[in-house]
This record gives structure tokens, C-alpha cells and sequence, in this order.
């Protein structure tokens, strides 16, 4: 099959929207607890203004629209839901276990993890619903976490975990009871290990809004957004392929892989196009053609050569 390969991502700068966020200081906790509160003088400046090429040559989705749109099926379906139904999540204290097949399995602490060497990192971000955002993320590279815990040579995989708080997520419970809990997604190793795959930490400068996974999420920029887990507690290393929510609750729908692929339509609508959400028209003039891998190929198609990408959606 033929991949088109889309123009390479300016590699060069920041993109001149982003300034203001380089140049703000990102506050993170320097003692436990309130972490909405970045800002006040208990925070500490962490962000490196580092500059490390993964940036988009494309304007920002504003950011009322990347906080205010949202898909966190643990606060209900609709798009304002999460902002809407969140405010009771805690995202102080936190922390991600990291176990499985590694050699040094560990507990990391929030703060430990807002002290990785943060970047900044503008991505594309492609929802299976056919709309997308550019998002100014902060946050480190996941391989910088699976470096400190050491896998061994028989993990192939990466297992992630959302938090499963039924008095703090009403999705979770009740009327808005929707998926199975906790919501799960997985990556190959290799797909883990890749530059781009990234722990965000914040958006727009600073700390996560729990609408958009608090206090740490994933971003895989190359694959639709579910595969993007929200609110993380537990990664596991495994030998096996881990489930993922929206693969289990619809399998013929929903890949594992769920690369970014305009040559292989869901079952209920085209992939070929996308509204890019703030410039209108969902169905209209305004739709812009989705690009191969989300406009990465150059960067991760190497993860699947000899792979049949219709039959691995
Ligand atoms: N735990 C959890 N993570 C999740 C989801 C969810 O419902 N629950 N939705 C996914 C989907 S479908 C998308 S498109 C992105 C949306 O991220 P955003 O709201 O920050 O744009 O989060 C993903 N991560
Ligand atoms: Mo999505």
C-alpha cells in the first residue's frame, strides 16, 4: 500500500504563538499539594525553554477551546462535560506506579515527575471523531520514564492505567455509567520508546486542567487521541498486548494501533478529512485533508514497516 508522505515539521522554532508560554515560567509543586494553585510563590520555575524541533508550523487552537472541548468519558459523553463535572477531581497528592517486567519497579511521586526535564512540544492532536486542535503541551518523554525503572529484554509492551475515583469522576458511576473502568490503552515498546510519545504535565504553561487529564496524561501525536489516557495512576511493562477501552468496547471500530490513517475510514464515517476545532465547519468548506500518521509519518512510519496499516487500524 502507499503511504504519502506529508512535508516535514519545521524543525527549527518555537512557533511565534508559543512565545508567550516559553518565556512564562511553569510552576510546579515544590511541596506536595495544591497544585491548581500554580502561581503562588509555594511553586517553583521548572520549565527548561527548551527547544527541541516538535513543533507545527500552524496556528494554536485557542486555549478556551483546547479546555473546553473535551472527550474524559469519566465526567460523561458531552464535549463540556469534563470541564463541567471535574472540579471535584484531586490531582494532589498523586502518584504513577510503574511495575511489571522492569527492573526497578517504582512508585514516582508527582513532584518527582514534574521535575523530569520538561519541554515544550506543539502537536497535532487527531480525535477518531474526525476533528483536531494544535496543543502547546509541556511535558517529558515517556522513554525518559522507562529509563529510570529499567525494563527487561522480554517487555514488548506499555500498559497504562487511568484512576478509577467514582466519588470524584460521575462518569464513573450512576446514570453517566458509559465504558468499562478503569479506562486502559497500551503501546508496542518501541512506540513507547519514540521521541514524540511524551507524559504531558501541562498545557498552555501550565499544570493540567482536570478536563484535560490531571496531572499527567499521555500524548501519542501520531495515533487518534484515545490512545491518549487521561489522568494516569499505573504503567505496567508486559510481554503481552495490554487491552485498550475503546478496542474491547468496539472492536471493529476501534484498532489497537489507531494510527492516524485518511486510507482507512471508520465504519461510520470517512478519516479522510478533519475540522480543525475553531475554524468552523464541521461539514463545510473549512475541512482540511488528515494527513497520514497525523502529518508524522517521516518520524514514526519506520515503527511499522512491513505492516499492513489497512489491517492494523
Ligand atoms: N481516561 C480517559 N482518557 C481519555 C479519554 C477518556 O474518555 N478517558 N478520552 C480520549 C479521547 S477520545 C480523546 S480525543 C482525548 C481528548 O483529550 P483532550 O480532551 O485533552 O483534547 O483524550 C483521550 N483520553
Ligand atoms: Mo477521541
Amino acid at each position: 500500500m502507499s503511504l504519502y508522505r506529508p512535508p516535514r515539521i519545521a524543525a527549527s522554532e518555537i512557533t511565534p504563538q508559543s512565545y508567550f508560554f516559553s518565556r512564562r515560567s511553569f510552576l510546579v509543586a515544590a511541596a506536595g499539594g495544591a497544585l491548581a494553585a500554580a502561581g503562588t510563590p509555594a511553586f517553583a520555575e521548572a520549565l527548561t525553554a527548551s527547544k527541541t524541533g516538535y513543533t507545527v508550523d500552524e496556528t494554536l487552537t485557542p486555549e478556551n477551546d483546547v479546555t473546553s472541548y473535551n472527550n474524559f468519558y469519566e465526567f460523561g459523553l458531552g464535549k463540556g462535560d469534563p470541564a463541567a463535572n471535574s472540579k471535584n477531581l484531586k490531582p494532589t497528592p498523586w502518584t504513577v506506579k510503574v511495575d511489571g517486567l522492569v527492573g526497578k519497579p517504582k512508585e514516582f511521586g508527582l513532584e518527582e515527575l514534574l521535575a523530569m526535564p520538561l519541554e515544550d512540544r506543539v502537536y497535532r492532536m487527531r480525535c477518531v471523531e474526525a476533528w483536531s486542535m494544535v496543543v502547546p503541551w509541556v511535558g517529558f518523554p515517556l522513554s525518559a520514564l522507562l529509563d529510570k525503572v529499567e525494563p527487561l529484554g522480554d517487555a514488548k509492551y506499555v500498559a497504562f492505567e487511568t484512576v478509577v475515583r467514582p466519588e470524584e469522576m460521575p462518569g464513573q458511576s450512576g446514570y453517566f455509567q458509559s465504558l468499562p473502568w478503569p479506562y486502559v490503552e497500551g503501546l508496542r515498546l518501541d512506540e513507547a520508546r519514540h521521541p514524540l510519545a511524551i507524559l504531558a504535565v501541562g498545557v498552555y504553561g501550565k499544570t493540567l486542567p482536570n478536563q484535560n487529564g490531571a496531572p499527567i496524561r499521555l500524548v501519542v501525536p501520531w495515533k487518534y487521541g484515545f490512545k491518549g489516557i487521561k489522568s494516569i495512576v499505573k504503567i505496567t511493562l508486559t510481554d503481552k498486548q495490554p487491552p485498550s477501552t475503546w478496542n474491547i468496547s468496539a472492536p471493529n471500530e476501534y484498532g489497537f494501533y489507531a494510527n492516524v490513517n485518511p486510507e482507512v475510514d471508520h465504519p461510520r464515517w470517512s478519516q479522510a478529512s478533519e475540522n480543525r476545532i475553531s475554524e468552523g465547519g464541521f461539514f463545510g468548506a473549512n475541512r482540511r485533508p488528515t494527513l497520514p500518521f497525523n502529518g508524522y509519518a517521516e518520524e514514526v512510519a519506520g515503527l511499522y514497516s512491513g505492516m499492513d496499516l489497512r489491517a492494523n487500524y
